[in-house]
C-alpha cells in the first residue's frame, strides 16, 4: 500500500496542471498572459449559486475530480450570490464555503474565479460594505496562491447603473483587494448584465472613454447565444480588440439559462474566443432542471458523475473544454514543454496519498 501511494505522489508531482504550467497570471495589453508573458485562453465551468448547488451537493471531491481530470477544465468559477439566500444571510458560512472550494480546486491544479454574484439589486454599490468584508477575508486567506482571480461584480444592471456608477464601485473595491493581493487579476462586470451596455445603459464607448486606471484589470462579458446572437457577437469582437475581456458566463440557451440550445450560434462565439484567446467559464455545473445546467436532475444527490448523466448542453460544453487540448505556451521556445494532457493516474490514489 505504501509503495502504491508513493508512486501516486511521484506521478502527481510530475504531472503538469493548468496552474503549474501558467503560474501567476497578468494582463498584457488586451490579453490574459501566463508567467512567461504569453497570451493564454482558460476554459472551464461556472458553478450555479453555491447556496443551492454548492459544496456537498453538486461540488464534491468526485465531481471536482471529474471537472479537472475528465473535462480537463482549467478554471472553476465559484458563484457566490449576495442576495437570494446568499452571502448576506451567512457571511461566515459562505466565506468558509468559498475557502473550501478554492482549496479543492487548487488541489486539482485549476484556477479559481471568485465571483461576487450581485444580481438583484443591480447596482453593485448597494453591496459595497459586504464586498469589502468578503474580499478582505478571501484575499488574506489566499494571497500567496497564484491561481485566484477576483470578479468584483457579476452583472450590474437596471436603471441608472451605467458605466460611471460601476466605476465608482470598482474604484473603491479594487484597492481593497490590491492592498492585500497586489498582483492578482481582477475582473469587473460591465453595464447591462455584463454586455458593455448592449442590453443596458450606454455603450462600449463609455468604458473606452473612462477605463479603470489599475494594472491587471479585465472587463467581463456574458451572453446567452439563443437570445443574444449577432449584436452580442459583434460587441464582443469590438470590445476584445480594445480592452482585456473575460467571458465569465455564457450559455447556448435563452437568457433564462433555459429553453432550446442553439449550438450553431454558440459555436460562433466559441470560435471567436478561441481565435482571440478570450478566456471563458460556462454556466453551469449543477443539476438544476433548466437546460443550461450540465447534469440531469438528480445527478448530484446520486453522486454518479458519468457522462451518460449529462444533459445535451453538458455533453456539448465538456467537449468544448476538452478539445482542442490545452497547449499553453512555455518559457522556452526550443521547447521540451509537455502540453497538459489530463491526469493519467487513478483519482482515489491521489486523494488517499494526500492524507499522508
Ligand atoms: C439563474 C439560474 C436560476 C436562478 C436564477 C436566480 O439559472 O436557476 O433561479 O439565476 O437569480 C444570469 C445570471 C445568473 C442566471 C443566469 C440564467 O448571472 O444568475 O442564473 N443568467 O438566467 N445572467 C444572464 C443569465
Amino acid at each position: 500500500l505504501f509503495i502504491l501511494q508513493s508512486t501516486a505522489i511521484t506521478q502527481l508531482w510530475a504531472q503538469q496542471t493548468p496552474v503549474s504550467q501558467n503560474g501567476q497570471l497578468k494582463v498584457c495589453g488586451t490579453q490574459l498572459c501566463n508567467q512567461y508573458n504569453k497570451p493564454i485562453q482558460l476554459r472551464g465551468m461556472s458553478t450555479h449559486g453555491i447556496q443551492w448547488y454548492g459544496w456537498g451537493k453538486c461540488l464534491t471531491e468526485n465531481s471536482l475530480d471529474v471537472l479537472a481530470y475528465d473535462w480537463e477544465a482549467d478554471i472553476l468559477r465559484v458563484s457566490l450570490y449576495v442576495q437570494e439566500g446568499g452571502y448576506e444571510t451567512d457571511p461566515v458560512g459562505f466565506t468558509n464555503q468559498v475557502n473550501r472550494l478554492i482549496n479543492e480546486a487548487s488541489e486539482r491544479g485549476m484556477y479559481v474565479l471568485v465571483d461576487w454574484h450581485q444580481l438583484n439589486p443591480g447596482d453593485p454599490n448597494y453591496n459595497l460594505a459586504n464586498a469589502k468584508q468578503f474580499f478582505t477575508a478571501i484575499a488574506n486567506q489566499h494571497k500567496d496562491k497564484v491561481n485566484i482571480i477576483y470578479d468584483v461584480c457579476n452583472e450590474p444592471n437596471g436603471s441608472g447603473v451605467n458605466w460611471n456608477r460601476i466605476k465608482t464601485y470598482a474604484d473603491q473595491i479594487i484597492p481593497v483587494i490590491k492592498s492585500i493581493d497586489n498582483d492578482a487579476v481582477i475582473l469587473v462586470g460591465t453595464q447591462g448584465w455584463a454586455s458593455f451596455g448592449v442590453s443596458g445603459e450606454g455603450s462600449l464607448q463609455d468604458v473606452l472613454n473612462n477605463p479603470l486606471q489599475f494594472d491587471n484589470i479585465m472587463y467581463t462579458f456574458h451572453f446567452y447565444a439563443k437570445s443574444h446572437r449577432e449584436a452580442y457577437l459583434s460587441v464582443l469582437d469590438q470590445a476584445s480588440d480594445q480592452l482585456p475581456v473575460f467571458v465569465t458566463e455564457f450559455g447556448s440557451q435563452e437568457y433564462t439559462g433555459d429553453g432550446p440550445n442553439d449550438f450553431a450560434m454558440t459555436q460562433r462565439f466559441i470560435d471567436l474566443m478561441r481565435q482571440k484567446k478570450i478566456s471563458w467559464t460556462s454556466w453551469n455545473y449543477s443539476d438544476d432542471f433548466r437546460s443550461g445546467a450540465a447534469w440531469q436532475t438528480g445527478t448530484c444527490a446520486s453522486g454518479f458523475w458519468d457522462t451518460s448523466r449529462l444533459k445535451e448542453a453538458g455533453l456539448w460544453i465538456r467537449d468544448k473544454i476538452k478539445f482542442p487540448a490545452d497547449d499553453f505556451p512555455g518559457g522556452d521556445t526550443s521547447s521540451d514543454q509537455t502540453p497538459y494532457k489530463g491526469t493519467p493516474i487513478s483519482i482515489p490514489g491521489i486523494v488517499e496519498a494526500e492524507n499522508y
